[in-house]
């Protein structure tokens, strides 16, 4: 019965390491030009700027972390979104309205 115990004490301290690294990855703020939409394959192709660190000035394909950012982001539109390091997906995008 102590064994077992000991046994979650450790697997609920791992989980807590897991999320800690995850708080500390780098993340950066990316924006862009929408320039492609897909519903289907869930990703937004974007004419990004130079993100500092991250990556250079491009068009490329991203995931959203949600997809229902979708719906409301249209071709042409202006986009902020945070990234982070090792990891191309976009997350908490946001339509710019200036
Ligand atoms: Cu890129």
């Amino acid at each position: 019965m102590k064994r077992r115990r000991v046994l979650r004490t450790w697997a609920a301290l791992a989980l807590a390491a897991c999320g800690l690294a995850q708080d500390k990855k780098k993340s950066y703020t990316l924006r862009g030009k929408v320039e492609a939409v897909d519903e289907k394959a869930r990703t937004l192709t974007v004419n990004h700027e130079k993100v500092e660190g991250w990556m250079e000035a491009m068009t490329m394909a991203f995931e959203v972390d949600k997809p229902e950012v979708l719906k409301k982001i249209k071709v042409g539109d202006r986009i902020k979104a945070t990234v982070y390091d090792g990891d191309f997906k976009l997350y908490d995008v946001e339509v710019q309205t200036k």
